[in-house]
């Protein structure tokens, strides 16, 4: 009998992923740690290695093909399995755990935190709370009538903890939402739906259930009547996109803050500084003392640092600071958070930065490189534009976007006009966490620090 090489679980809250090369063949001798296959989930390109050393009996997959968590990939008959009994085998099998068996404990875990997170919340759970154990059965009971009421008190909400999650962190009562899934389960797509008619006080469509978020093609023209077209399919990371952007853009009421920087001297240093570094993975970017300045901005003003639990009525302050900055890949907009950014030399910075961004492009951040983020940075400068406005990454309450520092003149008050080298800079906000005197402040006392580096090392 062979060993099932399963799809292992990768990563928080990720159900499947989709198979982008299979580089074994059957007959192939394959050792432990070997990558056989990679595949690509909602955020990022995974490499996933054999847990033992065999020959691959038989490929369950293909190239292309979306695989739940747990799926079997291929069959391998493991070294010196011909002597091995099947009490053996069962023996070892107890031992070592597949991934399905990992993934229902991680589930069993989450529902436990779940609940108990719930018993600490205050009333508005208690609904859900009281309900909980029985929340399985109460599933099964649901008729399609019922399904489509709010549940009476007393009652539980079919979701699950992630779902919930993701309800607490955008605003939404779940017990408001209509589930669509099987006895009314609520699924990310209905807590959004839900989210986006609340934004908009929308009538509900009637088929904004069942349609993907980011799918428009109901509504659009037959464009092939102008002329030759191509659907192209969208892949995973571009569907994520699209989806947590049109959230955002949707559920916060954003305002963004411009300012610009005074950067000359800032520059100069920099400038001279690389002249005497080859390495590039050492040299001084302009991302990474945006990322220096941005930690003891983000401990001076917590609130820029949290996130909005609007179900809850409170906002969740962070007391580590970790920034995400937007990456340019072929695959699309990825975002890598460099951690405890407060606590980094600007070297450790611009080493992290410089690896993480070279992960981002080669496809192979993990989920957990992308997580975590509390604050966000995107500098488009290196392309070029005078300023855009960027949308906050849920679930956080604040971003920078930064365009291309060019040459103009300023005048001061009596009139003297100077050449200076000015950054743009734009502070995205959410408008019900942060009043716009706040991101005013914040936004000039960063652009004070990045015009006055001998003042940076006083102050940093
Ligand atoms: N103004 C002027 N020049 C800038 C600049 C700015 N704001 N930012 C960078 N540059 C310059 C750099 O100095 C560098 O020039 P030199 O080689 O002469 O020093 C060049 O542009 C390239 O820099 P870079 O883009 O590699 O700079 P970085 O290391 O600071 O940034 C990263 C790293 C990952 C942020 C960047 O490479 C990137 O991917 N940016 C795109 C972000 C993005 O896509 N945002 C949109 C999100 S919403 O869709």
């Amino acid at each position: 009998m062979a060993t099932e090489f399963k799809l292992p679980e990768v990563g928080e809250n990720i159900e499947k992923a989709t198979v982008i090369r299979v580089l074994v063949n059957e007959g192939d001798t394959v050792k432990k740690e070997q990558t056989l296959v990679e595949i690509e989930t909602d955020k990022a390109t995974i490499e996933v290695p054999s847990t033992v050393t065999g020959k691959v009996a038989k490929i369950k997959v293909k190239e292309g093909e979306s695989v739940p968590v747990g799926a079997t990939l291929m069959t391998i008959a493991e070294e010196g399995e011909a002597g091995e009994s099947r009490p053996a085998r069962a023996e070892k099998a107890t031992k070592e755990e597949p991934p399905v068996s990992r993934k229902q404990e991680a589930r069993r875990a989450e529902e436990q935190r779940d609940t108990a997170a719930a018993e600490e919340a205050p009333e508005e759970d208690s609904r859900e709370r009281k309900a909980a154990p029985r929340r399985e059965a109460r599933v099964e009971q649901l008729t399609p009538a019922a399904r489509k009421a709010p549940p009476a008190p007393g009652q539980t909400v079919p979701a699950s903890p992630s779902v919930r999650r993701l309800a607490r962190e955008i605003g939404v009562d779940i017990s408001e939402v209509e589930g669509t899934g099987p006895g009314g389960r609520i699924s990310e797509d209905d807590v959004k739906a839900h989210a986006r008619r609340q934004a908009g006080g929308a009538p509900r469509p009637a088929r904004a259930a069942a349609r993907p978020a980011v799918s428009l093609s109901a509504d659009l023209p037959d464009f092939s009547r102008w002329g030759e077209i191509e659907a192209e399919p969208l892949n995973n990371i571009r569907r994520v996109i699209s989806e947590r952007l049109s959230l955002s853009w949707q559920t916060i009421p954003h305002v963004h803050h411009h300012d610009k920087a005074d950067i000359t001297e800032l520059e100069e240093l920099r400038r001279r500084r690389n002249a005497a570094i080859d390495d590039p993975a050492r040299k001084l970017t302009v991302t990474a003392v945006l990322l220096k300045v941005l930690g003891k901005l983000l401990r001076r003003h917590p609130k820029f640092n949290a996130s909005l639990d609007a179900a809850n009525n409170q906002l969740i302050l962070k007391h580590y600071c970790h920034i995400g900055v937007a990456a340019d890949t072929e695959r699309g907009l990825l975002v890598p958070v460099v951690r405890d950014v407060d606590r980094k030399s600007i070297s450790e910075l611009v080493a992290d930065l410089h690896a993480l961004a070279g992960r981002a492009r080669e496809g192979k951040l993990s989920p957990e490189e992308m997580s975590g983020g509390t604050f966000t940075v995107s500098n488009l400068g290196g392309i070029g534009g005078v300023g855009f406005t960027p949308i906050i990454n849920l679930p956080e309450v604040a971003i920078l976007g930064v365009s291309r520092a060019a040459y103009e003149q300023v005048f001061d008050r009596e009139g003297n006009g100077r050449v200076r080298l000015l950054l743009p800079v734009c502070l995205g906000y959410d408008h019900r966490v942060i009043d716009g005197a706040e991101a005013a402040r914040f936004v000039r006392e960063m652009c004070e620090l990045l015009t006055s580096p001998f003042d940076m090392l006083f102050e940093i």
